[in-house]
């Protein structure tokens, strides 16, 4: 009896000691975006490097995990950071860092991380990103998605306000790309099997509601940040608001290569070209 009890707290704590402290540093940069169509527009985003990248960095973590965090600001101008719903966000000055620890304990969630300052200025120039706690490891995808205007864009990177009534957004990403480059990235674009379990994270980092739709094959919502209502229905196309994020798990029942894109079709264009904007395949083997 004894030996037992021992042997059921080794195995206890084995389990308890996955969880661990994570530590990451985020570059918060800007730069200058070469969009599909090779026009350009000043941008930021928080990436693993002191350079630039459009795709935001993504955070992976297991529950339990807490999140150590340093933010390091490369830009020339005061910026914030808040990781939603659970940290109440805070400055960091130009040059400057700032270091946070968050507990997860939550599995199957995800949040976005983002720039909270100016009244959504700074998070529509780019700076939001995703953090993710899976209930499986495997067979992870993620859709990070983002609309700009991009006339608007050097006044949104340097912090100015606009009038979001009038808001027109002509450039539409996925983790930072557009159709027909997104189908390079490997953890956006889903290829899989037959009867394999598939979890695709999507944030909408974006200042538009955007509308997922899918071919071929039904998906079921197994996280909503907005509606918890909503957990468990399956279904092809799911709307999801301006800084939601959804997780959606899906088992391929045939084989073939289907698309994924916004149902609004504006979002399937960049500076009015189709199909250049949130559009890419999956491909079922
Ligand atoms: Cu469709």
């Amino acid at each position: 009896m004894l030996r037992a009890t021992i042997a059921l707290i080794v195995l206890c704590t084995s389990f308890l000691s996955n969880a661990e402290t994570v530590h990451h540093r985020l570059h918060l940069n800007a730069g200058v975006y070469t969009a599909v169509d090779t026009t350009t527009f000043p941008m930021a985003s928080f990436n693993w490097t002191t350079t630039f990248e459009a795709q935001n960095a993504r955070i992976t973590l297991e529950s339990g995990d807490s999140l150590s965090l340093t933010i390091v600001n490369n830009d020339s101008i005061k910026h914030g950071f808040k990781i939603k719903d659970k940290t109440s966000g805070e400055e960091i000055a130009p040059g400057d860092s700032i270091h946070l620890t968050v507990f997860f304990d939550q599995e199957d969630y995800a949040t976005i991380y983002y720039d909270h300052l100016n009244n959504s200025s700074f998070r529509a120039a780019g700076l939001g990103g995703i953090i993710h706690v899976p209930s499986n490891p495997e067979g992870l995808f993620y859709w990070n998605i983002k609309d700009f205007q991009k006339n608007w864009a050097s006044q949104l990177v340097s912090g100015e306000s606009v009038n979001w009534m009038t808001y027109y957004p002509d450039y539409f990403t996925i983790n930072g790309r557009s159709n027909p480059h997104i189908n390079q990235d490997s953890m956006a674009r889903v290829v899989g099997s037959v009867g394999e379990t598939i979890t695709i994270v999507i944030a909408n980092t974006g200042s538009s509601v955007h509308s997922i739709h899918f071919h071929g094959y039904h998906a079921e919502i197994t996280y909503s940040s907005l509606n918890s209502a909503h957990i468990g229905r399956s279904k092809d196309t799911f709307p999801i608001k301006s800084m939601e994020t959804l997780i959606l798990e899906m088992v391929p029942d045939k084989p073939g290569e289907y698309p994924v894109h916004d149902h609004n079709l504006s979002a399937v264009s960049a500076g009015g070209i189709y199909p250049n904007g949130m559009f890419l395949t999956m491909l079922i083997q």
